[in-house]
């Protein structure tokens, strides 16, 4: 809640940004169904959030408010209910708290933050579960710098899975076999289809191999962090389930339909729905008039194509320089007017510029290295140099993440008397 505003506009009667009460909305019409507001409705025993409430750790407070505005509702029918750190919710990568803590902190009646890898044994009205919680982990969590000094983005990510393979077993071995399992887990695993998440999240993310989370000892494994709907294990044994954003945060997710996931659990028997929500709808507009006689009409005429109204919209055109002239601009913001909100994007084409690398249009989420990767295919020119070139990129990510961490760790030294760095990195756990 609180992104995507760029999309929306003032409501006048609220002063609210509308993607923000579209948001609101969407969260409210969950809360409905969990506390079974609906006749034929039965409330759930346990609501389980997956992460990434806000898009940074320190939301506005109206839109704090807006957030516990409904999860409150889940108190008021004594719903317990699990809120998992996800990396948008840590201050400074774990230093300094997280959004969701004040839950714990004004000892909200049945919430639980999970901020740290652990197991919470909560009773329900039908019984006993038990859910392990796994926040969202970054290089410092589990290891030193020493330890992962010289070693490539690939080497670390081996050393980390390890190391939480290990203490994963840990909760693991301590379960109840006899009582209901769930994992909450806050990460990208390795076969998750992408969407703008991977954008937010530059560099800084690692990917876990599966194999950790399709274990019998899990009988449900929700995953945050994905914002595509998907279930990661084809044969649901169990389930590995990213239920994704409950809206479009941006024409990326465009396609993609939002819901939440109704989960039915037994120790070893789990059935689960996807329960999608009418969001807002996204819409882009492509055209190519270069080679229309008439490119106004060409324009008018695909966006009377498809329907706009009331949604998010982005008009895309090809044009020449030389039809400039030929542009109604008037009319096209007429024709435009019914959408919720739109933008005019047109497209200079010119026999001089280069041709635009397809893969790399702004409507496709995709991978830095990946987007290097493909546009040094594109230029022959640059072959010699392309692995010096990629080397560079993959440092400055790392980089990245290590100046960080080098703050961290200062802040660190100085609050713990007995600084032993080898000692203090499982502050997550
Ligand atoms: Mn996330």
């Amino acid at each position: 809640m609180g992104s995507g505003f760029t999309h929306g506009r003032i409501n006048p009667e609220t002063g609210l940004n509308s993607r923000l009460e579209d948001f609101m909305s969407t969260l409210a019409r969950c809360i409905d169904r969990a506390i079974g507001k609906e006749a034929n409705e039965e409330p759930v025993d346990l609501v389980i959030f997956g992460g990434d409430a806000f898009p940074d750790a320190t939301p506005p407070p109206y839109v704090q408010q807006a957030f516990a505005r409904q999860f409150r509702r889940l108190v008021d029918a004594q719903i317990p209910t699990v809120l998992l750190v996800g990396n948008h919710d840590q201050h400074s990568q774990g230093q300094g708290g997280a959004s969701l803590c004040i839950y714990r902190t004004l000892g909200v009646p049945g919430f639980v933050v999970g901020d740290t890898l652990t197991t919470h044994h909560l009773p329900t009205r039908n019984g006993p579960v038990q859910v392990i919680t796994l926040p969202w982990l970054t290089r410092s969590s589990l290891m030193t710098r020493k330890e992962t000094h010289g070693l490539s983005l690939a080497e670390v990510n081996q050393l980390l899975t390890e190391r939480l393979r290990v203490v994963l077993e840990a909760e693991v071995r301590r379960l109840n076999p006899d009582v209901p399992t769930i994992l909450l887990a806050h990460l990208m695993a390795d076969n998750a289809t992408l969407g703008a998440e991977r954008f937010l999240a530059v560099g800084k993310g690692f990917t876990l191999p599966m194999s950790l989370l399709t274990r019998p000892c899990f009988d449900y494994v929700a995953l945050g962090h994905v914002h595509r709907h998907q279930n990661l294990n084809k044969t649901n044994d169990p389930p590995v389930i990213y239920p994704g954003s409950i809206e479009r945060v941006d024409f990326s997710e465009e396609k993609e339909d939002k819901g939440y996931v109704i989960v039915e659990l037994q120790r070893g028997k789990v059935e689960w729905e996807f329960c999608p929500l009418l969001v807002r709808k996204f819409s882009t507009i492509e055209v190519d008039t270069s080679k229309a006689k008439d490119p106004q009409a060409a324009i008018i005429k695909a966006i009377a194509k498809q329907e706009i109204e009331d949604a998010v919209v982005r008009l895309i055109y090809k044009i020449r320089s030389e039809q400039l002239d030929l542009i109604d601009t008037s009319a096209l913001h007429e024709a435009l007017s019914s959408a919720h909100t739109y933008t005019i994007h047109p497209e200079l084409v010119s026999q001089l510029a280069r041709p635009r690398v397809p893969e790399l249009s702004a409507s496709s989420s995709i991978d830095p290295m990946d987007a290097l990767k493909t546009y040094l295919n594109n230029r022959e020119d640059l072959q010699d140099i392309a692995d010096l070139m990629m080397d560079a990129a993959q440092r400055l990510l790392a980089d990245d993440e290590e100046e960080l961490e080098e703050e961290e760790e200062e802040i660190e030294q100085k609050e713990t008397v007995s600084a032993s760095t080898e000692n203090t990195q499982l502050r997550l756990l």
